[in-house]
């Protein structure tokens, strides 16, 4: 009997060839006897695609008929990656698809490596935000994710001659199979223009009357769960020209100006802005910022109007979520549609805003926290810098009643900030009217709590929690891993793993077993090999496989110190040229492998970049050294890149100066891999040591509470002669560039080295010694990198979800039914 609850479309190897056939001849309009990996890919996808909607559909139903409690993930950045591989393991027709696929002669892998990223996000927060709407879709809930689509993502870097350079990102050239574009389902969104008085029934209302309106599109995404029917929706907005707020030049005859000035519109939702403070107070960004915030809210509200008629019961319907303090004008947005357009009092408004909103920090820097110039949004956002100012005199009110005149905490307070450039300080905005305050890991609550918004947590210490951040396991390690995968099924004797992936723990009993070190180690090689062909083809360098592949990759920042570890590899260098040729048996052979942008504007950043690509001429270069030592630089470093370089990685690093990594993601992903950790005591690496002991991390540098005296002593004190051997070699030039190079130097030389790399440069070599040791004694390394693996369970998403929904958003799974 068909189940209708099933959906229509079959699974069957003879299904599936079918369906993709269908998509060569119709959607891709190529011969179906004749089409190339590409035009596979595009036919694979919009079949994979039939299959999502189908469920999306069933999901979408399913909620409305329930009407549970949502929570609304707004969010400015979502790092997707590739989504292909991810939706046919999500659905459990991985197998059947490449079955399928190779009866019409092709290759699953392959067809799957013509699909290009969705780089629609910067680096940690945005990959967080994609591997969280996994987890909220596997595990059920009621959720929906919010953000822009940008027509441009991520630059592309591309290196010549060692220089990092920005490329476009043009996604969307060929298509984007995996969006649905909903032309119905748009909104108005205001800017500029004034605030009127009108006198209704006796009160006064404010009326915004804007000058200028644009139209937010929704572009709808299926989030497909694991091992379950739901499919959740992220909705994308894109800006098109208002159709109903014709411009003024229509009427005055210059029709081609007027199509043109509707065409501006676009250029709201047109390009990611690259992490990088300096584009503060832009324009730009506080547009794209209100554009996604008010078309997320509109849809919400109105979602909640279809079925609701009382604003009262508005908290017990939404959660909204903000992903740091990009998305904090929701806050105004919604007491502004309640005041002004719902016209509910004051108190009734505020009240629903703190019940719904809470708040995710992921910055542990108080300069870099994000302020709006008052001129701004005065004249973009009439309306809510009257309702910030209401607000924020609320709150001084209060305050002083709670810590008496101390003026010069109550300005610190303050959301309005005095001086040379009166602005918005958006993250005590934020913390202020919402019910929660989230940290991403143990240490950065801390930090928020006695640092970054200490005023507050002495006024509010309920309103402070944190989640330790967490990945998702089905990308990390069953899509990006498939051997790892099938090996830890084996052992486990259970899939389950990959929905609970505490699970894991049970390989623990298995760490000592040979057998189990065999097929490890052999899956290592596997991976190793893969990476290896990847890096010849990217790099022209040949690595050894026997060779410890030692891996740094993400954002390049000074504090995450690429630095540091380009300075233990010239050291390294340096040793193995000056040792006598007998001992130099004794070296463990290592690739260094380095990937990540430098933001466009960040000088120091592109510096690093360049000399990586220096040290690695000389070294890769250099007959004497041959496979003992090889650095690599990979380019333009994504979420594709990295599910490649993971698995293939015998230790990667985790070295920022202690206290300013809030959580940092990467480790964790390395961790669920059985790849080793060596990494400062910083952000939520304090907790991987807790789950997989000290003695299965390479844990060097001073400690968080250790910093603040050594940065005071630095200025007095010299520097190890290890280290200014080092720096020397870079500032005489001996990697070239010497001018170029200048600058990095002085800073280390000159008591100025504020992210401490002298003083903790012995105990990295130290750690990074202890690492060759252990790589010596395979099986000692095989049985802590097993370890790893068993230890990593605390740090998937899932858990983190689980905690958020308990915790903060107050929300229940939502299962849709599979079958009638
Ligand atoms: C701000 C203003 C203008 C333009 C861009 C920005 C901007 C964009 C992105 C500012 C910050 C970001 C991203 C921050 C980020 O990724 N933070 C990281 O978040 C991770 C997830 O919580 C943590 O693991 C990392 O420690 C944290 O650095």
């Amino acid at each position: 009997m068909f189940g209708l609850m099933d959906g229509f479309l079959k699974n069957d190897p003879v299904s599936l060839q079918k369906s993709i056939l269908d998509h060569v001849e119709y959607t891709v309009a190529r011969s179906r006897f004749n089409f190339d990996d590409f035009e596979a890919y595009q036919a694979l996808s919009h079949s994979v695609r039939d299959r999502l909607i189908e469920r999306w559909h069933d999901t979408h139903q399913h909620f409305k008929k329930k009407d549970p409690k949502r929570l609304y993930f707004l969010s400015l950045e979502f790092l997707m990656g590739r989504t292909l591989s991810n939706s046919v393991i999500n659905l459990g027709i991985r197998d059947q698809y490449a079955d399928a696929l190779s009866q019409l002669g092709f290759d699953f892998e392959v067809v799957a490596e013509q699909e290009g990223d969705a780089a629609l996000g910067n680096g940690g927060l945005a990959r967080l935000s994609a591997c969280q709407m996994d987890s909220l879709a596997t595990l059920d809930y009621p959720a929906m994710g919010y953000g822009l689509r940008y027509q441009f993502g991520l630059f592309r870097q591309i290196i010549l001659d060692g220089f990092q350079h920005e490329q476009p990102d043009y996604w969307l050239n060929f298509g984007n199979p995996w969006e649905i574009e909903r032309v119905h389902v748009s909104y108005p969104v205001k800017f500029y223009g004034t605030v009127k008085e009108e006198f209704v029934n006796g009160e006064t209302r404010k009326a915004w009357v804007p000058g200028e309106m644009v139209e937010a599109v929704a572009y709808d995404n299926p989030i497909p769960g694991y091992g379950t029917r739901n499919a959740i929706n992220l909705r994308l907005w894109a800006a098109k020209p208002s159709g109903q707020y014709d411009m003024e030049s229509y009427n005055t005859g210059d029709y081609i100006n007027a199509v043109f000035n509707r065409q501006k519109a676009e250029t709201i939702s047109s390009v990611l802005y690259p992490d990088d403070r300096s584009y503060q107070g832009k324009e730009l960004r506080l547009k794209q910022q209100y554009f996604f915030v008010s078309a997320s809210i509109q849809d919400i509200i109105r979602r909640f109007k279809d079925v609701n008629s009382n604003f009262d019961d508005f908290p017990e319907k939404v959660a909204l979520q903000l992903t740091d303090t990009h998305p904090s004008l929701s806050i105004v947005e919604v007491m502004r549609i309640l005041l002004d357009e719902e016209h509910l009092a004051w108190k009734k408004a505020w009240d629903i805003v703190c019940k719904i909103s809470s708040f995710t920090t992921h910055t542990v820097i108080l300069e870099g926290l994000e302020k709006i110039p008052v001129d701004l949004l005065e004249s973009l956002l009439p309306r809510h810098l009257q309702i910030i100012y209401e607000i924020n005199q609320m709150f001084m009110e209060e305050w002083k009643k709670k810590i008496g005149n101390d003026y010069a905490r109550l300005s610190r307070m303050s959301i309005v900030e005095e001086g040379s450039v009166k602005s918005i300080r958006v993250a005590n905005l934020s913390v202020a009217c919402c019910h929660t305050v989230n940290g991403v890991s143990r240490v950065h609550s801390e930090i928020i709590k006695s640092k970054v918004f200490k005023d507050f947590y002495e006024v509010w210490p309920e309103k402070f929690q944190y989640k330790t951040n967490g990945v998702t396991q089905r990308r990390w390690v069953v899509v990006s891993n498939p051997g790892l995968s099938a090996l830890i099924t084996k052992y486990l004797g259970t899939e389950a793993w990959i929905r609970n992936v505490d699970l894991l723990s049970g390989l623990r009993q298995h760490a000592s077993d040979l057998a189990l070190h065999q097929d490890w180690k052999m899956v290592k090689k596997v991976n190793k090999t893969r990476l290896a062909e990847y890096i010849e083809m990217m790099s022209g360098v040949k690595v050894s496989l026997d060779a410890m592949f030692d891996v740094q990759i993400k954002r390049i920042h000074e504090y995450k110190r690429q630095l540091l570890n380009i300075l233990g590899v010239i050291h390294r260098y340096d040793c193995i040229k000056n040792m006598a040729k007998g001992d130099r048996m004794k070296v463990v052979p290592r690739v260094c492998i380095i990937g990540g942008k430098a933001a466009p504007g960040y000088e120091a950043a592109k510096k690093i970049i360049k000399l990586c690509h220096a040290v690695a001429e000389t070294i890769n270069n250099d007959t004497e050294i041959g496979d003992l030592l090889k650095l690599v630089f990979i380019p333009d470093y994504n979420v594709s890149v990295a599910e490649l370089v993971i698995p293939g990685s015998d230790l990667s690093q985790h070295i920022s100066t202690a206290g300013h990594e809030a959580s940092g993601t990467g480790s964790m992903k390395f961790l669920m891999n059985g790849c080793l950790l060596l990494a400062t005591a910083d952000g939520s690496t304090v907790e991987i040591i807790e789950e997989i002991g000290v003695d299965n991390v390479f844990i060097f540098g001073a400690k968080m509470s250790e910093v603040p005296a050594l940065r005071e002593k630095v200025a007095s004190t010299k520097a190890s002669l290890q280290f200014s051997r080092v720096v020397r070699m870079v500032k005489d030039g001996y990697f070239g560039f010497k001018d170029y190079f200048k600058s990095l130097c002085d800073n280390l030389e000159n008591g100025d080295d504020f992210y401490l790399l002298g003083s903790d440069f012995a105990s990295y070599l130290e750690a990074q010694a202890a690492a060759d040791r252990a790589f010596a004694d395979q099986e000692k390394w095989t049985e802590m990198s097993i370890l790893c693996t068993a230890g990593s369970g605390r740090f998937s998403s899932d858990r983190t979800i689980e905690e958020y929904a308990k915790k903060t958003w107050g929300i229940e799974p939502c299962k849709c039914p599979s079958d009638s």
